[in-house]
This record gives C-alpha cells, sequence and structure tokens, in this order.
C-alpha cells in the first residue's frame, strides 16, 4: 500500500482547520500511520523545500514554514500520493476545485493550509525526514474489506 506525508502548516493550526483537514483524508479511507505536532526548524524547512530553493518565493516560504507549529501526518491507502493532491487541490486556492480544502479553505497561494509530497520519491523522503521509523504504526483496520473488497464480500 502507498504512503505519503502531509503537513497541515500553521495558518490550517492557526486557523483551527486541524480536525476538518484530518477529517477529510479519514473519510476518503486513507489510513493515518504517524501524527503528530511539530515546530519545524529552519534547517529543516530548507530541507523540506529544497527543490525550491531558487524560487523568488523560498525565504518567505520558509518564514511562513517557521512561523508556528505544524501537523505531519503519515497517511497510507490505495494511490495515496495523487489521491491525497486531489483532496488538497492545486497550489493556488483559485484553480482549486470547491470540495477540495484549498478550494473551500484558502484564498492565498501561500497560505495553502497543507503541503502534501508530490512523488513516491519524495512522500519517502519527505516521511525520513520528518518521522522516526518507530514513530509510525503498523497496524490492521477492522474495515479494510470494506474499503477494498475481500474474503465474504466481494470474493
Ligand atoms: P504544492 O504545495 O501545491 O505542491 P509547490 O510544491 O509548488 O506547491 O510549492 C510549495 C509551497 O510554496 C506551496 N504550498 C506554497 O505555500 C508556496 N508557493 C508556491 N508558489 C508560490 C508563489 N508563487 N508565491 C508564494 N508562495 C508560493
Amino acid at each position: 500500500m502507498e504512503r505519503t506525508l502531509v503537513l497541515i502548516k500553521p495558518d490550517g493550526v492557526q486557523r483551527k482547520l486541524v480536525g476538518e483537514i484530518i477529517k477529510k483524508f479519514e473519510n476518503k479511507g486513507l489510513k493515518i500511520i504517524g501524527l503528530k505536532m511539530i515546530n519545524i526548524s529552519i534547517p529543516l524547512a530548507k530541507k523540506l523545500y529544497e527543490m525550491h530553493k531558487d524560487k523568488p518565493f523560498f525565504r518567505c516560504l520558509i518564514k511562513f514554514t517557521t512561523a508556528g507549529p505544524n501537523v505531519a501526518l503519515v497517511l497510507e491507502g490505495r494511490e495515496a500520493v495523487s489521491m491525497i493532491r486531489k483532496i488538497i487541490g492545486e497550489t493556488t486556492p483559485e484553480e482549486s476545485r470547491p470540495g477540495s480544502i484549498r478550494g473551500d479553505y484558502a484564498i492565498h497561494e501561500r497560505f495553502n493550509l497543507v503541503h502534501s509530497a508530490d512523488s513516491k520519491e519524495n512522500a519517502e523522503r519527505e516521511i525520513r525526514l520528518l518521522f522516526k521509523p518507530q514513530e509510525l504504526c503498523k497496524y490492521s483496520q477492522i474495515l479494510h474489506p470494506w474499503l477494498y473488497g475481500g474474503k465474504g464480500i466481494d470474493r
């Protein structure tokens, strides 16, 4: 099963949207296997966003990411990387569909509430940056067959 990294950014925490945002992922059927609130240091923020280091908004992005606590999640599920990118919406809120997190709650491209990894490779890199292996939980969910099928349900 695929897994990915999601960050509820400082604006999401300050605007008390943590519960709303996590609810969207849980309702979709994604499984939380890691969850914590963290203050991201400047060096860690720079590593996390290193692909943007030459962009004009890099300095503001680092300042914003480190301006308050973030909530980090590792979510597991079928096609988790692309599924979650769709739930979150586009980088710019005006291009984000209503129903997506950014489409419903964000009004500015930097204050767009949530980050999620954009590929499987980046997901693994970002999980390694933010979580120790022992912070990730392995467990089975009783409703798994009702999400994905199973013996006695569709077989
Ligand atoms: P996304 O978060 O949609 O994957 P990226 O990876 O292109 O978007 O950008 C990372 C973060 O940088 C965005 N979430 C946003 O906070 C910020 N950002 C992107 N483009 C801009 C921009 N033109 N001006 C200000 N901030 C930006």
